[in-house]
């Protein structure tokens, strides 16, 4: 742990070190000296990659925020009757947008005790948890700046009181199909017997609309994409030509995912001195970025099963184009 953060009603635990510095370093050198170059996506979100995210979640061509904020909005009080919760654990918290709609729904209910984000991003944790304990009197948040693959177990115990363990916004889908089922497991181990998960999922559907809220207009995806160059480029001492990769974003029928690829305009060599690495990509070489899996409910269930966790709840918004669903343990 780096440093903790302790006023009455906030206490912040950053378990980010030198060791996601290596984090970085070791997933530059295993993904661009692989055949086929791919990052994870992960290393997009610095404050400028965060503040990116949130300009994208506004974009006329991004539905996923509107469907999943749509249906929190409309079922929030009926998932926080379901499950009686009192305290949110947010994995991914970004804005903490989606959250708001969750613990107004709580305190409406008289439930509301503490809130957890953990997030890999820094300032949104702190903003998160600042702008938090002033909307609700009473509330403690315990932020847990951390990466959710490895700080899991840095989630403080239940305090009590049923709890409610959400990952929103898609994020599940940017993890491959066994990493996700594993991913899901390890979440199980936050649950006790009345505790639920809240997993967001984007849905499969047409595909030219899935890759156009991959491809906006405007180009803030596209940025956002080259973005981890941007990052590589100053924490490994890099000197990529960020505005010599095109963005790519494509729906891959066959696993239905979107794939996002960073595409080199011309040959070029590419020196990463923190790594003394040289890299080379030839005219048009793509390198892999992010996947975003898109659901069906038997597809979740699946995954669910293979996690030990069992479907309880879904909800989706009018068009069908995102869905909430609630978990548990599953009886064994
Ligand atoms: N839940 C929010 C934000 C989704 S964006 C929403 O639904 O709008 C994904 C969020 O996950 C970002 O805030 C990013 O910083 C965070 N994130 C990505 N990889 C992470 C990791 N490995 N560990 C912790 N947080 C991560
Ligand atoms: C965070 N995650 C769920 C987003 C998604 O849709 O997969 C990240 C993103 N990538 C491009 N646009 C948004």
């Amino acid at each position: 742990m780096t440093s903790v953060v302790n006023t009455e009603a906030i206490t912040i635990e950053s378990f980010l070190s030198e060791l996601d510095e290596r984090s970085l370093a070791n997933d530059v050198l295993d993904g661009l000296t692989k055949p086929f170059k791919e990052l994870p996506p992960k290393h997009f979100y610095d404050g400028r990659g965060s503040e990116l995210f949130e300009r994208i979640c506004e974009l006329p061509e991004y539905y996923p925020t509107r469907a999943e904020k749509q249906i929190l909005v409309d079922r929030a009080d009926e998932i926080v009757a379901a499950t009686g919760a009192g305290e949110l654990v947010e994995l991914g918290s970004g804005a903490a947008d989606k959250a708001r709609i969750l613990l107004a729904a709580m305190d409406e209910a008289g439930t509301l005790q503490r809130y957890v984000p953990l997030d890999v991003s820094e300032q949104v944790v702190h903003d998160a948890a600042h702008a938090l304990v002033q909307e609700y009197v009473g509330l403690q948040v315990h932020g847990v700046i951390g990466d959710f693959e490895r700080h899991l177990d840095r989630v403080p115990d239940a305090d009590g009181v049923p709890r409610l363990v959400a990952l929103l916004g898609g994020t599940i889908g940017n993890f491959p199909p066994g990493t996700r089922r594993r991913f899901l497991r390890r979440i199980g181990t936050l649950l006790g017997p009345s505790d639920r998960l809240l997993l967001g999922t984007d849905l499969v559907k047409d595909p030219e609309v899935i890759e156009a809220a991959y491809d906006d207009s405007r180009g803030v995806t596209a940025e956002f994409n080259r973005n981890v160059l941007h990052v590589i480029n100053r924490e490994l001492d890099a000197d990529f030509p960020t505005d010599g990769f095109d963005h790519v974003a494509f729906f891959d029928r066959r696993h239905e995912w979107v794939e996002m690829r960073l595409r080199a305009r011309t040959a070029c060599t590419v020196q990463i001195s923190d790594l003394g690495l040289e890299i080379e990509f030839a005219a048009g070489e793509e390198l892999r970025t992010e996947i975003s899996a898109k659901f069906t409910r038997a597809r979740l269930e699946a995954d669910y099963a293979a996690a030990g966790l069992e479907l309880q709840g879904w909800y989706t918004d009018d068009e069908q184009r995102f869905a909430l669903s609630l978990a548990s343990l599953a009886d064994r």
